[in-house]
């Protein structure tokens, strides 16, 4: 180590510093960082509102990293403007040469060092809450298409740019693309997530405001990106069930010749509920999948209780959620990716003791089709 004199004196006079101008950048920096501690428990100004538990948690990640950054640009340009006036050059003194300080240098290291972990542990722990849904969650499938937003409810209904949720209940969606990459981001609810054509993305959420929340696509899909826009709608409990019953209402009105529109009710979201097209509102999606199954011919050589067509296939029976064993031995869980797989490209994988004479289906299975078989699949346990 060769401490010059010159850096000897640099080191005296930060100890000497003066107490008052030191205390001030001090206090300056733990305003910052109080400012923004306190911002975790209000709203933050210039973000959305809050609608779940975890968009509180990323806002206060996002606020330790703003107060981080406040101290740290109050903290070095203090510094700056201190050397600055303090050191500039003198008539008749020379800098002196400094090669090393291993103090400084190992404290520059290590604390960035801390710091940066700190934001790693934490944000991925914000994030794996975001992305794994507790397995009690309401599941909605969402297709992305140029450019609109189509939702699948377990009961059968679909609905176009409005997500109907209940609040306080985990729902988890189970999205794919028929087009380009697409990206479902709910502000208020501090949730996104890819949208990616040939293979299912989740993402989930436990809505805590009712009432309308905005969606966006936020990665670029073509001309009118920009409007393709959706609303979750997150209803209290009185709301969630007039809802529900909403499809009763529908499933007979449809069945009196078209009266679903004239349902009364004072609720709006009732009576919205009430005007929502469905394709089958009759059947639940898993009907809807059964229907397919008998339709498509996979039932030709699938069987649905367990029992065996020869080599044909094998039984569909406890598939979904399990560990398929393949010809080369590897073992595959067989998660919506697979099923999917499975049925537009079938030699992908080989089911061992089974010979590919799967046909492929691919192009004969629309988006909707095939969540309807897959929530079939998913069913025969
Ligand atoms: C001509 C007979 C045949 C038809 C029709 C057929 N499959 Fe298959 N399927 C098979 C065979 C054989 C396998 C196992 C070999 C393999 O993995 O390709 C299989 C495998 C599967 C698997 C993976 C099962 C596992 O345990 O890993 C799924 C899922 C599946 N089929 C779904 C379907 C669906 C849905 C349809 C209708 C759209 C369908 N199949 C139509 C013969 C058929
Ligand atoms: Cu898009």
């Amino acid at each position: 180590m060769s401490f010059g004199v010159r850096q000897f004196r640099v080191e005296m006079k930060m100890k000497t510093m003066s107490n008052k101008s030191r205390s001030g950048l001090m206090s300056a920096a733990m305003m910052a960082i109080l400012l923004s501690a306190g911002a975790a428990f209000a709203n933050t100004p210039g973000l959305p509102i809050r609608a779940t538990e975890v968009a509180t948690q990323w806002d206060a990640l996002y606020n330790f990293l703003v107060g981080l950054s406040v101290f740290f640009f109050i903290l070095v340009v203090g510094a700056m403007l201190y050397f600055v006036k303090e050191y500039r050059a003198k008539p008749g003194v020379k800098t002196k040469y400094i090669a090393d300080h291993h103090l400084l240098e190992g404290l520059w290291t290590f604390i960035p060092f801390v710091l940066l972990m700190v934001i790693f542990v934490w944000g991925y722990a914000v994030y794996d809450k975001m992305i794994s849904a507790p397995s009690n969650a309401m599941e909605i499938r969402v297709i992305g298409k140029q450019w609109l937003w189509q939702f699948q409810y377990d009961d059968g209904r679909s609905t176009i740019n409005e997500v109907y949720v209940p609040v306080n209940q985990p729902v988890k969606l189970v999205m794919t693309s028929t087009d380009v990459l697409h990206s479902f981001f709910i502000p208020n609810f501090r949730v996104k997530q890819d949208v990616v054509p040939g293979m299912y993305s989740s993402v989930w959420f436990e809505a805590t405001v009712p009432g309308k929340h905005q969606v966006f696509c936020t990665e670029y899909c073509g001309a009118a990106h920009s409007q393709m826009l959706a609303q979750v709608i997150a209803l209290d409990s009185e709301d969630w069930e007039n809802w529900k019953r909403g499809k009763k209402i529908l499933a007979e009105g449809i069945r009196k010749a078209g009266e679903a529109a004239a349902v009364q009710s004072d609720k709006t979201v009732a009576s919205a509920a009430a005007a929502i097209p469905a394709t089958h509102p009759q059947l639940t999606l898993v009907e809807q999948g059964k229907a397919q199954f008998q339709a498509k011919g996979c039932i030709a050589c699938h069987t649905p209780d367990g029992s065996s067509r020869g080599g044909m296939g094998p039984t569909l029976k406890g598939v979904f959620g399990s560990h398929s064993e393949m010809i080369n031995g590897a073992k595959v869980v067989a998660d919506e990716n697979y099923i999917r797989e499975s049925i537009e490209n079938p030699t992908a994988k080989i089911k061992k003791g089974f010979n590919p004479v799967m046909p492929t289906f691919k192009g004969q299975v629309s988006a909707t089709e095939m969540n309807a078989l897959i929530a079939y699949i998913k069913s025969l346990k």
